[in-house]
């Protein structure tokens, strides 16, 4: 059932999860919410929506590319490659930040995945897009660390990335923080796109009805020199529409010192519709082209086996029992449930630590770009992608929060990134 906690049987629990979120110490997956806010799904799943609409993923590819422009277009063709990714990625917000609001009335608490928990699933979309496979793996359990890759074999589009978060709490807000970063492949066009993941926070907490705002800016940074720079705002206390975001693209990093010096403006709700101008200034509904439609777009939903044909750590098999324990909102149920996957990890992990065999990843690779695979300096005529695009973008190539940039407050530490393995995707019997 679609309930919020503005029923008089859930606000007792709400009230006590509200207290428990003032102290609590910065792991959302510790907090215990009442059951009507938890969601039966993993979110090791949530990778799915960097796909939901596989047409928009590849549309750069289906572009002419530069060797087929004459030169004199060939920059308002890379022109029209940034804009293309640009409004794949304004289409991937509504899945990514909407859907719970959607299907279960309000934003929810995730299954926290445990390590080497893994979700795959592919989109069968006709004509000139194709299949589109989707692998995704819980990388680490502490803190949680989601990798994913996306891939569509009929355009030689590979998409991958991962994400954690970190959280801390104000008066009426969860405020998330969000690390790591997607990479965009386009083989046949030798062009690859870093994607940096935006702030947000979650609102409607007094209410019981949690959704989720973005916030600050996140970028795309493309190895043909376009730079897209998105802002994020949303329902001001005096003005302003919810979901609300203005993006310009520029023709490098070093140009968008001056916002005038945009090539194209976007402007709109990224849950609803944006309109594209020329140059620096806000296209405005009534004068402008449309750029997207949220709501005109349907989400292509991807297929997964059936739960049993599929083995025994992939999400929806794994945890089938307490999602169902949640949908009869049963709680000592979805705590006996949850305690069994727990407990089996525990043994795990201890297992682990008598025999000295660590856990190793199924699909993805960590790896560390302060000394990258121990390169010497005669690699650095072929610089990897990640460098090459952070360096174009002035973004940190440490793990600060997505979208720092070098030389900010976060630009240091770590700097170990994952990555997608194809060989051992492939070794596992799989396709793309
Ligand atoms: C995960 C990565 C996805 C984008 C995304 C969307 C919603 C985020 C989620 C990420 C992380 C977990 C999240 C969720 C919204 C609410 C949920 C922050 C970043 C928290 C853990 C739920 C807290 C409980 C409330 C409902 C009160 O690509």
């Amino acid at each position: 059932a679609t309930t919020t906690g503005s029923s008089s049987a859930n606000s007792g629990s709400w009230t006590s999860f509200l207290k428990s979120i003032a102290s609590f110490n910065g792991d959302l997956s510790s907090l215990t919410a009442p059951p009507f806010i938890l969601s039966p799904t993993s979110l090791v799943e949530y990778s799915q929506y960097w796909a939901e609409h596989p047409d928009l993923l590849v549309a750069a590819n289906q572009l002419p590319t530069p060797e087929q422009a004459s030169s004199s277009t060939a920059e308002a063709m890379a022109l029209k490659r940034a804009i293309a990714v640009t409004k794949w990625f304004i289409s991937t917000l509504k899945s990514q930040y909407c859907s719970r609001n959607e299907s279960m009335g309000s934003e929810k608490k995730p299954l926290n995945p445990f390590l080497g928990e893994v979700f795959v699933g592919k989109w069968e979309t006709g004509g000139d897009v194709g299949e589109t496979i989707l692998a995704s793996e819980q990388v680490s359990h502490h803190p949680p660390v989601t990798a994913y890759a996306v891939a569509n074999g009929k355009n030689n589009v590979v998409l991958q990335g991962y994400n954690g978060i970190t959280s801390s709490i104000s008066t009426t807000s969860i405020n998330i923080k969000q690390y790591g970063h997607a990479l965009l492949n386009y083989q046949d066009l030798k062009e690859t796109y870093l994607v940096t993941l935006p702030p947000l926070h979650i609102e409607g907490l007094i209410t019981a009805a949690p959704f989720v705002e973005l916030e600050g800016t996140s970028y795309i940074q493309a190895s043909n020199g376009f730079y897209t720079v998105i802002e994020y705002s949303g329902r001001g206390w005096v003005s302003g529409k919810k979901n609300t975001f203005k993006a310009r693209i520029f023709r490098d990093q070093l140009s968008s010192a001056n916002k005038e010096n945009a090539s194209v403006t976007i402007s709109g709700q990224w849950s609803g519709k944006s309109y594209i101008g020329k140059g620096g200034s806000t296209p405005h509904s009534k004068s402008s082209e449309l750029f997207y439609d949220a709501n005109a777009q349907p989400s292509e939903h991807l297929i997964v086996k059936p739960i049993e044909e599929q083995e025994p750590t992939e999400s929806r098999r794994a945890w089938e029992k307490v999602a169902e324990a949640i949908r009869k909102s049963d709680y000592n149920l979805i705590h006996e449930e949850k305690s069994k996957i727990e407990n089996e990890q525990r043994e795990l992990r201890k297992k682990e630590r008598e025999t000295g065999h660590q856990w190793h990843t199924r699909w993805f690779d960590q790896k560390d770009y302060s000394n990258p695979e121990g390169k010497t300096d005669t690699n650095l005529e072929t610089p990897d992608p990640f460098t090459n695009l952070t360096n174009l973008a002035n973004l940190s190539i440490h793990n600060a929060p997505s979208g720092s940039l070098k030389k900010s407050k976060y630009d240091h530490g770590e700097s170990k990134h994952w990555r997608f393995n194809l060989d051992k995707w492939k070794q596992d019997g799989m396709k793309i």
